[in-house]
Formats: structure tokens, sequence, C-alpha cells
């Protein structure tokens, strides 16, 4: 009799699901009172929950399930490889087919000599190995003091306590004792909502010239690396300007500082490339990776890094891993997922069918009356919520209430589409259809419909002073 089954009435699984479950980022108290949404199975790009409803997944999960639900060819991996090899480590000189065979193809897929992955169970994980790594190689180098890594505000890089010092979160920070020590953050390049009367391309690049003055600020000998995303995710979807990338590209290569691209959610053909770094034209020494590696369907990640960086560390015992690096049973589905993802050219679809189609429903939002800009690169969109489109104006009310509202309305037409504050983001599996795409705008509108009404309804359609 297997241990989980799916057919106690929702209530009951609510009550228990309160009872004993701590959810993240979430007031368990309050919860408990408003009850979850029991989600049952998945097919394709629809989620099913214990009420019977078919819900359109316009997030892929949580940005990772890339290549949609239901591939048997995955599960059918992870059921041969368990009985294979369900576990063995990589600490002790042994080491396994299926971390080799994932390694190699990863850095077959990766650009230029990024060539060496070292194995996490997560994005958070991969992080933290990346603050160990940037650190140590420098020490390595001689120059134990550049230890200082340069983070963005409102960037996310997962919610270990080192991974969560990284990202720019100020809620996290607010809990539990972080940053860490050395870890800077410089303003992020959201045009919308910080860049005031500039134009966008010299917000872009005043937003980069930051690393520069920081680095001259602390004297390069003591910043070892700046860490981002190649587009912001969880931050907003926030897309940056052309001028940006390129200049601190160059503010990199000039002052000697190890570039880290954070690729967990940009990875694995989410902005129309296999990576974000080649979308926006960047050269990292690392990359993170997680979530599309495998689809979601393992958890796994992990950080590939360049042949240099990986030299100066092999010179030495890097004291740091983790009991799940390189498992068999992640790394053979996250193989099977790479697998589909280049032979089904996935990537392909994105640019040519899925990209365009997103785009075109996408930026046909931006005639609502409560919609200002429409970001979007490959399957990745956002879109600002806004009392005022002309002046980019916020909403006098707490930020992340019209948002709310509006995901509610949401969910209430069986589509997932999150929000950020006021930004409402989507980012659905890369395999949608075209036809899947024209579904999503459709509840997509009658959402931002129905959240207006009801703005309207209680007067809360006042911008900010
Ligand atoms: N880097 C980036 C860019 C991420 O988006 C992580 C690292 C951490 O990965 P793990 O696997 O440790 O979660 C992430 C994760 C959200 C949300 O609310 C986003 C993430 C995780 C949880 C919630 O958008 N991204």
């Amino acid at each position: 009799m297997p241990a989980i089954t799916n057919h106690l009435p929702t209530a009951e699984l609510q009550a228990l699901d309160a009872a004993h479950h701590m959810h993240p980022f979430t007031a368990n108290t309050e919860l408990a009172e408003t009850g979850t949404k029991v989600i049952t199975r998945a097919d394709g790009v629809y989620l099913h929950d214990s009420d019977g409803n078919k819900i359109l997944d316009g997030m892929a999960g949580l940005w990772c399930v890339n290549i949609g639900y239901g591939r048997n060819e995955l599960a059918d991996a992870a059921a041969r490889q368990m009985r294979e090899l369900p576990y063995y480590n990589t600490f002790f000189k042994t080491t396994h087919v299926p971390a080799i065979a994932l390694a190699k193809k990863i850095a077959e897929l990766a650009p230029g000599d990024l060539n060496h992955v070292f194995f996490a169970g997560s994005g958070s994980e991969a992080n933290d190995t990346n603050i160990r790594m940037v650190r140590h190689y420098w020490a390595l180098k001689g120059k134990p003091n550049k230890s200082i890594i340069i983070s963005r505000k409102n960037a996310y890089h997962g919610s270990s306590v080192g991974s969560g010092s990284l990202g720019g979160m100020a809620p996290m920070h607010a809990q539990g004792g972080l940053p860490i020590p050395d870890i800077l953050h410089i303003n992020q390049p959201n045009w919308w909502a910080e860049g005031g009367g500039m134009d966008r391309d010299a917000f872009g690049l005043a937003r980069a010239q930051e690393l520069e003055e920081a680095i001259l600020e602390h004297g390069e000998d003591r910043i070892a690396a700046f860490i981002a995303e190649p587009i912001q995710g969880a931050g907003g979807v926030i897309v940056p300007p052309d001028t940006y990338w390129p200049e601190i590209q160059r503010i990199c290569d000039k002052y000697e500082i190890l570039l880290i691209a954070d690729e967990v959610i940009c990875g694995f053909g989410r902005t129309g490339n296999w990576f974000g770094t080649q979308t926006v034209g960047i050269k990292p020494h690392i990359m993170t990776i997680a979530k599309g590696l495998s689809s979601g369907y393992q958890p796994i990640g992990g950080s590939v890094v360049c042949d240099e960086v990986a030299e100066v560390i092999g010179s030495d015992e890097f004291n740091h891993g983790y009991t799940y690096s390189g498992h068999p049973v992640a790394s053979a589905v996250a193989l099977e997922n790479l697998r589909i993802l280049e032979e089904e050219d996935v990537v392909g679809h994105v640019q040519n069918v899925a990209g365009p189609a997103l785009a075109e429903t996408w930026h046909g939002l931006s005639d609502h009356p409560l919609v200002g800009e429409t970001t979007l690169v490959g399957m990745m969109a956002s879109l600002a919520l806004t009392p005022h489109k002309e002046s980019r104006a916020k909403f006098a009310m707490d930020a992340g209430t019209a948002g709310f509202m509006c995901r509610e309305r949401s969910f209430a037409n069986n589509l997932i589409m999150r929000h950020v504050y006021d930004r409402m983001v989507v980012s659905p599996p890369l395999v949608m259809t075209p036809e899947d795409i024209t579904e999503l705008g459709k509840r997509a509108r009658t959402a931002l419909d129905e959240c207006y009404a009801q703005l309207k309804e209680h007067d809360m359609l006042k911008p900010a002073d």
C-alpha cells in the first residue's frame, strides 16, 4: 500500500497540512485559516487540484519545469538508476557514471571554457559553493583580502545563510542575522521603478557604473567577485537596459573581478538561448545552475566553472561538498531532461515559436488601463500594475496590495501567475504551444479586468504622491 494517497477530502488534507506542514515564505498561522490549494497531479502545461480544477501553469512550477509535466522518460530514467545505483558519494576518490556523464554534457552545452562542474542539491547550495570558491581562489593566488562579493538589491540567489546574504531581499536580511560579512549590494537596473526622469540607456549605464564606484571605494584588492542574474527573476523579471551588461563586463575585466552569472532561472532555454549569459552577451567565470537543469523533476544544482578557476581551486584540497553532490538519480534525470531539450530543440522552439507568441500576447496586454510597462525575454515576462501609466506611478496603498489581488483573480480563473509586489510575472513551461499561450493571455486579461473592477469599486486606484 503506498504511503501517499490523494483520496482524502480536500478539507481533511488542508487540516493535516495546517497541523503539520510549515510552508516556505509563508505566514503559516494565516495560511491555516485560509487554506491551501492541494495540487494532486500534472500533465503537460496543466496542474490538477483536489477539487477537480485544471489550472494552466504560467510559472512552470517555480520557474523550473522547462519541458512540462508528465514526461515518462524522466520517470523511467529515475527508476532505472535507482535499481542500478540509487546512491553513492563522490568524495573519497570515487565517482559514478551519471555524475561523469552529466558533467561532460553540461561542459559541452556551456559557453566558452566553462568546462567543470561542482554539483549541489539546489541553487542555494550552489551559490554557497560559489562564495567559498571565489574567496578560496583569491586566497590561493596570494590575495586573501580579496573577499568582498558585490551583488544587487532585489536580487535572489537562494535562502541559505550564504546565498540569502548574496541576495538583496531586505525582508530576508531582516531575519536570522543576514547578511554574512563582506557582501555588498549595489542598486538594480530597474528603470520602470527607479529610473525617474532618466532615459533607459543612461540609467542602465549609471546603474552599471555603481559597480565601478564600489570597487574604487573599497579597493580592487578587496573585491573578489560580482554576482548577478542575467535577468532578475524573483525580483520581478527586471530586464536591464541594453547598456547595462556591456558596461558590467568592461568593469569586471578592467579590475580583475570574477563574474558569477546566476543562471538558476535563466539557464536551459528560458531566455531563448541555452544560457542567459548568451542572451545578454557576457562571459562569466562561474555560472550557477539548478531548476531547469532537471526541469524540477529532481533536486539538483551546481556551479559551472571556467578552466582557470578550476585549475587554481584544484591545486589544493577544497574543504567543501554535499552528501548529494552529483546524486546519481538526480544526475540521470537531469541527463534525460537535457537529451529532451536538445533532441526536441526546445531552445529553438522558445526562440522561434513560443517566445514570439508570448511576446505578442504579453505586449498585447499593454493597452489595459492597469498595465504600465510589459517586459519579456524568451519565456519570462512581467508587467507593472499602475494607477497611472504616463507618470509610471506607484499605488498610494501598500506595495503589493494590487499585485496580490491580481494574483487571486488569476488563481480564480485557473491560471498560475505570480506577483512580485505590484508586478505580475509569468515564466511558463518552454514547451507551451501558441494555443496554450493564447489561453494564458485570455486568462491573464480576465484577471486584470476583474482586479481593475475591484480596485475601482473600492476606490483603490489612487497614485502615490
Ligand atoms: N538563484 C536564483 C536566480 C533563483 O531564482 C536560487 C538561486 C536558489 O535556488 P534554490 O534551488 O535553492 O531554491 C533561485 C531560486 C520566487 C522564488 O518566489 C524563486 C526561487 C526560489 C523560491 C521562490 O520567485 N528561485
